[in-house]
């Protein structure tokens, strides 16, 4: 704690007191943190709870994002990725194109492969479960973070299989985790307005808990500044506070901050730095059985990712390359940063970058093959802040 707490909104004080004694905060909690504008006392206490369990550090990874196909036929309203099959601008990878993804990400030094698609109308699940094979036999020291619950779920449904069976295939082949997508707000009231053909918030949290229950660790994330009441984002925390007191499965929590560019929500203003900060912050503080909230650069530009080290969050995510998802959506922020550039943003922050792997162990670059020369997203060379453009 580097300086005392200051509470200007008296609302405050009770949860503060719980906070430091490590009480679990409530409902009541959670929509108070959101209603209030004392940005800094939340902070200071997301802030408190990050550094006890985390002191100075901050991780991030090497990651690469695949995106093997973006023809869907959810047509969520919420999203500028996905296209019908004959759209301009449809793209499904065959699966060399994707495997040379891969190798450019190993190239790299990519320790990650974070795999998300559209529901692609036509294509099997073998071709899903032949991409993962492939990749995990040509990179096999590369974590395959792949396919969300929402994709889990269209597989089952092509394939008439169970959940479970399905998941069982997708870990046979070669899956190690899960990523956090589709979650976006669990209520039915927001689903059917921004994402009226995807899964349930019930069914998510259900292909979550089978995940878990068969040793695949998943992230978990919530889309937030659309349509959503303050009320329904304390709800979506605490479902998914209360599947990780059953399961543990969670590995991290990722606030998705909505982009409204190009996609059929385009009338809704983009949340507010403010609104992202304090986001990121009573998440640290209602989601107190998640030991990683990641500041997801991406969406949230690396200069608010960076503040959000002092608000909770202590993950900034990965180098990522070619991400789709954002920049669909309007996104401005690169497509990719270097190593040497996460760590400046981290160190400049007050904090200590550490590699990661998925699943949070230190990376030991020694054993990992080496980075090709040339690569930007490997370069461990000290870049000085001064001469960053983001
Ligand atoms: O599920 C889609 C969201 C998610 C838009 O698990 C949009 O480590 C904003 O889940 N504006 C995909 N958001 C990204 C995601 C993710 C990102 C980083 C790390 C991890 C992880 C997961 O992006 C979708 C949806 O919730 N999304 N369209 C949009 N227009």
């Amino acid at each position: 704690m580097s300086s005392p707490l200051q509470i200007s909104d008296a609302r405050l004080e009770p949860i503060a007191k719980k906070v430091l004694a490590r009480e679990r905060l409530g409902a009541e909690d959670g929509l108070t943190l959101f209603q209030s504008h004392d940005l800094l006392a939340i902070g200071w206490l997301a802030n408190y709870v990050r550094e006890q369990r985390h002191g100075n550090i901050c991780y991030f990874n090497v990651n690469r994002h695949i995106n093997p196909t973006n023809v869907c036929v959810a047509h969520c309203k919420l999203c500028a990725f996905g296209r019908s099959p004959n759209d301009p601008g449809a793209y499904t990878f065959s699966l060399e194109e994707a495997f040379a993804r891969g190798a450019e990400g190993v190239a790299e030094g990519a320790t990650e492969f974070h795999i998300v698609g559209g529901l692609h109308p036509d294509l099997s699940f073998d071709y899903y479960l032949d991409l993962i094979r492939g990749l995990k036999q040509r990179f096999p020291h590369v974590h395959l973070k792949a396919f969300t619950m929402v994709e889990v779920h269209y597989y089952a449904r092509i394939t008439k299989s169970s959940i479970r069976d399905t998941l069982v295939k997708m870990k046979e082949a070669g899956v190690d985790s899960l990523p956090g997508g589709g979650a976006e707000i669990f209520h039915p009231r927001v689903r059917k307005l921004i994402c009226d053909h995807k899964v349930s918030g019930q069914m998510w949290l259900q292909i979550a808990r089978t995940a878990h229950e068969l040793g695949l660790h998943s992230n978990a994330t919530m889309l937030f500044g659309h349509v959503e009441t303050l009320e329904e984002r304390v709800d979506h925390l605490l479902l998914l506070r209360e599947t990780q007191d059953k399961t543990h499965g969670f590995v991290a929590f990722i606030p998705l901050e909505f982009h409204p560019a190009n996609t059929a929500l385009s009338h809704i203003p983009k949340p507010t730095g403010i609104d992202a900060l304090k986001t990121i912050a009573v998440s640290r503080l209602l989601l107190d059985n998640f030991d990683h909230i990641k500041a997801y650069w991406i969406m949230l530009t690396p200069r608010i990712a960076q503040i959000a080290l002092g608000f909770g969050a202590n993950d900034l995510d990965g180098t990522v390359v070619e991400e789709k998802i954002y920049h669909d959506a309007g996104a401005t922020t690169p497509e990719h940063l270097t190593r040497g550039e996460l760590e400046v943003l981290i160190r400049a922050a007050g904090r200590v970058p550490v590699e990661r792997d998925t699943l949070y162990n230190r990376v030991d670059r020694s054993k990992l093959p080496p980075i090709a020369p040339g690569r930007p997203t490997g370069s461990t060379e000290f870049i000085p802040a001064s001469s960053l453009t983001l």
